[in-house]
């Protein structure tokens, strides 16, 4: 009897270590999951790093909830940027961006130093119903239909804009004429 108790209390422990191990890894499990939600996060904000505090109204909702249209994609499908020049007609330079794909086409504006620009966005809804300036506190409202920015003429450097949330980028590269 008494080897018979202890086989039942080894079944037990047994018992008691699948279980356990079963915790652990379904625990760990979610922990990967929450640091691969981390890390994204953490890309979207290395990326907002350039970023004055001050995103206008709409960029405090940065980081906050935000649909699959939003967070699951994030940025073009290739992986690449979409680069694109801007046209200069006269003495202003236009250029055309589609945002009606869940992100920016082109996501990369090549403009010319001192020339004012004009950015037309194409509608889109959901995330990217809205668009930012930040460091020219600009924006659009694209969900009703297309809108363009107007930028003055601009010093060589590196602007950027994104969806309301954040979630989204594009960047105007300015450069002075070769
Ligand atoms: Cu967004």
């Amino acid at each position: 009897m008494t080897v018979h108790t202890m086989d039942e209390s080894k079944r037990i422990k047994y018992l008691m270590l699948v279980v356990l191990v079963g915790i652990a890894f379904f625990g760990s499990y979610g922990f990967a999951a929450a640091k691969a939600r981390a890390v994204r996060a953490a890309g979207g904000t290395a990326l907002q790093a350039g970023f004055p505090a001050a995103a206008g109204g709409a960029g405090a909702a940065a980081g906050g909830g935000c649909g699959m249209g939003c967070c699951g994609g994030g940025g073009n499908p290739t992986g690449q940027p979409i680069e694109k020049a801007t046209t200069v007609s006269g003495d202003v330079q236009t250029i055309e961006v589609d945002a009606s794909q869940g992100y920016y086409d082109p996501d990369t504006i090549r403009a010319k130093a001192g020339v004012p620009l004009r950015i037309t966005f194409s509608q889109a809804s959901g995330c990217l119903g809205q668009v930012v300036f930040p460091q020219f506190n600009k924006g659009a409202d694209l969900s009703a239909g297309p809108q363009t920015i107007e930028l003055p003429a601009l010093e060589p450097g590196e602007y950027q804009f994104s969806c309301g949330m954040g979630m989204v980028f594009g960047k105007l590269i300015v450069e002075r004429e070769a």
